[in-house]
């Protein structure tokens, strides 16, 4: 490392110690960008396309030396020998393709490290035969002597066919790091693995890691054609070029129809290599508001074509179905009539058996159905006066001997089954999972099926408490979906991470209780997904992805990190966000301290800031219904479970939806304990408060403010937070490869406007029920003084404050006083004359994170 490398880290390393400590910290957030930064870590015009599988040069001499010394060879023995199945004789990619085909499993791990060592090595990294001095290895016992020879069998045993181990070994005076899992694609799992290791520029001496996933299915949810922020048409969901935005070209028009499958793009062998890097092992490739089309035998053999090319990397092809398939003419004369979707019948069982024989003879590893039924106008077995047990096992008898499953949602919401929104999806699936069978046992849902259940009992909100279905469905296999599109959370503008919410519900606690009605040891969320709380064999995690053909595949630079953090927590729920976060950082935009220090601290405050601005303290779905982006607490629907008016019930006595027991009782699907905290206004945690509660408009608050204060201050908060992510942006340009500098900084503008928006139409709204003034004590509210007067009460929202100054005053701020001592403040410029403007920054902290607000004041006669 050069001198002036080393002067580069010091004060790096000394600015982000700033960073979250106290009062110290807005002043590292905002004071100008070092003068002599570095180079940036990636190239200026890198557009993001690589995800976090980006392997530039390892930039600190001294531990590329130290690298290069002890990686020097990449043995994979018989690499090609154990041929995944290949449906499709001519499979290939579109012509000028940069990424390749590989024919096993083996070989993709093989390359992957080619590539990657050879990249973060700044040369390349020789594959050899032998036992090269210096060898990365990589294997399982069966495809490799080596393997065999340098790890015993009883060290892989308990790693199962996902698991992994990664050794530093000196035999014979070779000095080796061996890679070694049961399976080859736990191997690639594995190899992975390494690499992040060398991204983040960790130690590879002396290594001894296993690794094991807890939950057994890792799978996305991709929905084609709904909720897409990533499509290349920034504008929106679209695409171009006669592209639908997706990811995957099935019907592409125009100038792409050349590139539909069974055609093979570059960008499907991304997403295959950056899933299997996270162990994501299926993806149901439609929406789940399904159209037939993916059943069709052309779109079969597409399909095939797709599962051919991720194969290699472990990941299952799922479709979505609509449950009425059978009876749509594309299939004549293979159709049914509406009366005979009886799912009971031979006819309809017999129906989906064949369907389940077309793609499994196209698609030997398909995986099965995903199932959201008589829900949001989709057909289901309901239609025929069946419940969903007796559809769902009505399906899973048709694919069981095909050993494919059948995951059925439970995103389920019929007005007539109870007035209260929430409540509905227990009261249809509970009863199916306690009912008693006659052969002795308890539930009627068959074994290869699984509940697949949002995180929340609503519909994917910024905050929900969990879905009280976690732990209530002791007999059922029960999938949790997480989504990891930002609908709800700021879509493809908003920066929004998301791995603090998934944390929050995963390790929340259910409270559930076994048969003997004690506690459970294991009873958080998480133990009921990975099966460990209540003995489930069968475990699945999904999330419902991302991906689009914008040149980032996710539309937003930071909306990488969601399915980065998915796939990290669906390998292991109990990792927490943070360091999920920094790793991720490191591989994605910079390993300097103050860079990796600071988006991270930028992605742990988003979500809080998120909820904070869009909907605080529990009140629940505000979102206009056009697309669930910007506000609109004031609309009502012709169904009224989509109206906000339904979620915040505001009047004159106060906001919130009573779900205590003296109101709806949802409280009561809880286990005892969380009931009772919930069902008291006292007890319920505050940021939950009014998913339970209707809040009076003066209640004290636990920061001694009433209710309507508290409210507006979280909304002020929420803003500031913005403000503040924008600064912080703007202090990591030089170390920040340009394009993406530019396009996140963009984002960033919108994203602190359309914050703005959120908080002034929602506290204009909420003002005509509590017919209170605006509060001024926000968490930045200052007072100046100006000629020797002091003039406060600015409203933090206002654009900007008029102050009217005698004839021959001076305009000059004399001096800033912040209402909370804490607050720093600061003159960023005074008015020249008057008319004329000034500018006062303030910068505090708030509960998950700095906060900043420009007071903007306009001087006049
Ligand atoms: C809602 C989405 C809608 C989905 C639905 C679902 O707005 O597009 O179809 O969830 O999960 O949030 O079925």
């Amino acid at each position: 490392m050069s001198s002036s490398d080393e002067n580069e880290q010091s004060r790096f390393r000394r600015r982000s110690f700033l960073i979250g400590s106290g009062a110290a910290v807005a002043t590292s957030m905002f004071s100008a960008a070092p003068a002599h930064a570095s180079a940036p870590a990636f190239p200026s015009g890198y557009d993001g396309s690589d995800l976090w599988l980006r392997y530039e040069p390892v930039a600190d001499s001294g531990l590329l030396a130290r690298y290069r010394a002890a990686l020097g060879a990449i043995v994979v023995e018989n690499a090609g020998a154990a041929k995944v199945h290949r449906h499709t004789a001519n499979l290939s990619m579109a012509p000028g393709s940069t990424e390749h085909l590989v024919e096993t499993t083996l070989e993709a791990a093989r390359d992957e490290l080619v590539r990657g060592l050879g990249g973060l090595l700044g040369r390349p990294v020789p594959v050899r035969d032998g036992f090269p001095d210096r060898a990365v290895v990589v294997g399982t016992p069966d495809s490799s002597p080596l393997v065999r020879r340098l790890v015993p069998a009883r060290d892989l045993a308990p790693l199962g066919r996902d698991g992994y181990l990664i050794r530093s070994l000196t035999r014979g005076g070779h000095r080796s790091i061996v890679i070694a899992a049961t399976t080859d694609l736990a191997a690639l799992y594995g190899t992975f693995a390494f690499l992040r290791r060398i991204q983040a520029q960790q130690p590879v001496s002396e290594l001894d890691i296993s690794s094991v996933p807890r939950i057994n299915h890792r799978y996305l949810n991709y929905w084609e054609t709904e909720r897409l922020y990533a499509g290349n048409n920034p504008a929106g969901t679209g695409g171009l070029n006669g592209e639908n935005g997706a990811i995957f070209d099935f019907t592409a028009t125009g100038a792409s129809a050349a590139l539909n499958l069974p055609v093979i793009l570059d960008r499907y062998l991304v997403a295959a290599r950056a899933m299997a890097s996270l162990g994501i092992n299926g993806i149901t490739i439609n929406n789940v508001n399904a159209n037939s089309f993916y059943l069709t035998p052309a779109a079969i053999e597409q399909e095939a074509a797709l599962a051919d090319a991720l194969r290699p990397y472990g990941v299952r092809l799922a479709v979505s179905i609509n449950y009425a398939a059978p009876t749509d003419a594309r299939f004549a004369p293979d159709t049914l009539t509406r009366e005979e979707l009886d799912p009971y019948s031979a006819k309809f069982r017999d129906w989906w058996t064949r369907r389940a024989r077309q793609l499994q003879a196209a698609i030997p590893d398909f995986m099965g159905f995903t199932v959201k039924a008589n829900s949001e106008g989709q057909p289901g077995p309901q239609d025929l006066g069946y419940d969903h047990g007796d559809g769902a096992n009505g399906m899973a008898a048709a694919v069981a001997p095909l050993g494919m499953r059948i995951f059925w949602r439970t995103f389920v919401y019929n007005a007539d089954v109870d007035a209260d929104r929430l409540k509905r999806a227990y009261l249809e699936f509970g009863p199916i999972d306690e009912e008693p069978q006659p052969d002795g046992t308890t539930g009627r849902f068959a074994e290869n099926v699984f509940l697949q259940t949002k995180n929340g009992p609503l519909d994917y909100q910024p905050r929900e408490p969990a879905n009280p279905l976690f732990g209530r469905m002791e007999h059922t296999n029960q999938a949790i979906e997480l989504q990891v599109t930002q609908e709800y959370t700021g879509q493809n503008t908003m920066l929004c991470y998301l791995g603090p919410l998934w944390e929050e519900v995963l390790k929340s606690d259910t409270y559930a209780t076994g048969p003997d009605g004690r506690l459970l040891a294991r009873r958080l969320v998480g133990h009921v997904v990975d099966g460990s709380a209540q003995g489930h064999p069968d475990t699945a995690i999904v999330g419902v992805a991302n991906f689009g053909n914008a040149d980032n595949l996710t539309g937003h630079h930071f909306a990488q990190a969601n399915l980065y953090a998915f796939g990290r927590l669906a390998w292991d729920w109990t990792l927490d966000a943070r360091g999920i976060a920094e790793d991720w950082v490191r591989l994605t935009w910079s390993n300097r301290d103050f860079v990796v220090r600071t988006i991270a601290a930028m992605m742990m405050g988003s979500r809080e800031a998120l909820v904070s601005y869009q909907t605080p303290l529990g009140v629940a779905h505000q979102f206009r219904s056009s697309d669930h982006y910007g506000p609109n607490p004031a609309e009502r629907l012709a169904r009224d479970d989509w109206s906000p008016v339904y979620y915040n019930k505001a009047d004159t006595a106060g906001l919130g939806y009573d779900r205590s027991p003296t109101g709806s009782n949802f409280v009561a699907q809880y286990f005892p304990v969380l009931a009772a905290r919930y069902g008291d206004i006292d007890t319920v945690p505050e940021n939950l408060l009014m998913w339970f509660h209707h809040v009076p408009w003066d209640r004290k608050m636990r920061t001694g403010r009433i209710f309507w204060d508290e409210l507006v201050y979280r909304y002020q908060t929420g803003v500031h937070y913005v403000s503040w992510l924008r600064q912080a942006w703007d202090a990591l340009e030089p170390h920040v490869d340009a394009r993406r500098f530019a396009e996140v900084k963009a984002k960033l503008a919108a994203h602190e406007a359309d914050a703005g928006s959120w908080r002034d139409t929602c506290v204009g709204y909420w003002r005509q029920f509590s017919g209170r003034a605006i509060p001024t004590d926000g968490p930045l509210s200052l007072r100046i003084v100006v000629g020797g007067r002091t003039i406060g009460g600015f409203d933090a929202g206002a654009a900007s404050a008029t102050i009217p100054l005698a004839a021959g005053a001076s305009p000059r701020i004399t001096k800033v006083v912040p209402a909370d001592p804490a607050v720093r403040c600061e003159v960023l410029s005074q008015a020249a004359g008057v008319p004329g403007r000034a500018v006062v920054r303030a910068t505090g902290k708030s509960s998950f994170g700095p906060i900043l607000k420009d007071y903007v004041f306009d001087f006049t006669r």
